[in-house]
């Protein structure tokens, strides 16, 4: 099994505290952390040796004042990619990103400033969106010439309906602000992302493991799911999760009443 130690990472920077929160970090803000193959592929790397690496819960952020600027146009156009070529581009980027969504460590995406494109489908492939007040949402595929290829036909239309995502890429929308968190493209907006982000990757810490597994892949794999299926595999994941050593004393502290409640503060 490959560890953390053994990674090999150029533009992403990897840490892991006392804890088990690991920060990843995009690391290219001089190229406002636009997504090479180099990147994407180290993202690969990481998110395939977190979830067997203990690792609890993961931060998702960017150095520099944008999150991502999404695919990186300059490789791309000094490639000259022929179709094949970018259809296998495309495909390490859908191994990457399910390897987030499916992987069963939550993660927590820290967003600011442009969070676009290829970005925007990265940051969809997180369990959390915390943005900034300074983060934009843009789609500029199309005023581009390009398509999506990071799975937004996918994650940003279940996040935000396709009438939306359709809308983006035509007519370049760029979403922001409180409307940003109505429409579905973040849950939070603060001033202070990344300490909200660490105020939720502790809070989710404290649950066990197996439950936040269940939390962060079974609910997505459920989605691909029929109605029937979905049930049928919830009440097996449950019957895993929900007879798990360490439920016991949690279950045994509400039995005797000395669990918190669970009620809104203040
Ligand atoms: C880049 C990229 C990039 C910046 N690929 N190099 N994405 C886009 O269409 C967004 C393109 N980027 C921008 O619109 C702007 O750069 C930003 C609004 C994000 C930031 O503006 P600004 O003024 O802070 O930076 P800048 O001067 O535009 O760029 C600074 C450097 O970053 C510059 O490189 P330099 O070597 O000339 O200094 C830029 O070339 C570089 N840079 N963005 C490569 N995207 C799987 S399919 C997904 C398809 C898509 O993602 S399409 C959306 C593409």
């Amino acid at each position: 099994m490959r560890d953390i130690g053994d990674l090999r990472l150029q533009n992403i920077l990897l840490k892991v505290d006392d804890d088990d929160i690991a920060t990843v970090t995009l690391n290219r803000p001089e190229k406002r952390n636009a997504l090479d193959l180099a990147t994407i592929d180290e993202l690969v790397d990481i998110f395939s040796t977190l979830p067997r690496a203990g690792v609890k819960v993961a931060i998702l952020r960017a150095n520099g004042d944008h999150f991502s600027a999404g695919l990186d146009l300059v490789e791309h156009h000094r490639e000259n990619r022929s179709a094949s070529d970018f259809m296998h581009v495309c495909l390490r980027w859908h191994e990457a990103f399910n390897k987030m969504e499916y992987g069963g460590v939550p993660i927590i995406a820290v967003l600011k400033g442009a969070v676009v494109g290829g970005g925007l489908e990265l940051a969809s492939a997180a369990h959390i969106r915390v943005a900034g007040t300074d983060s934009y949402f843009g789609l500029p595929e199309g005023q581009r010439g390009l398509f999506t290829g990071g799975g937004a036909t996918i994650r940003v239309a279940d996040l935000i309906g396709k009438a939306r995502m359709i809308d983006m890429m035509l007519s370049g929308r760029l979403y922001r602000g409180q409307e940003a968190v109505d429409v579905g493209l973040c849950q939070y907006l603060v001033e202070d992302a990344e300490a909200k982000a660490w105020e939720i990757a502790r809070n989710a810490a404290q649950n066990p493991p197996l439950s936040n597994f269940a939390i962060c892949s079974a609910i997505s794999h459920m989605q691909n799911m029929s109605a029937l299926d979905a049930a049928y595999a919830e009440a097996v994941v449950a019957g895993v999760v929900n007879t798990q050593d360490a439920a016991r004393a949690r279950l045994e502290a509400f039995a005797k009443g000395t669990a918190n409640k669970i009620k809104p503060q203040g």
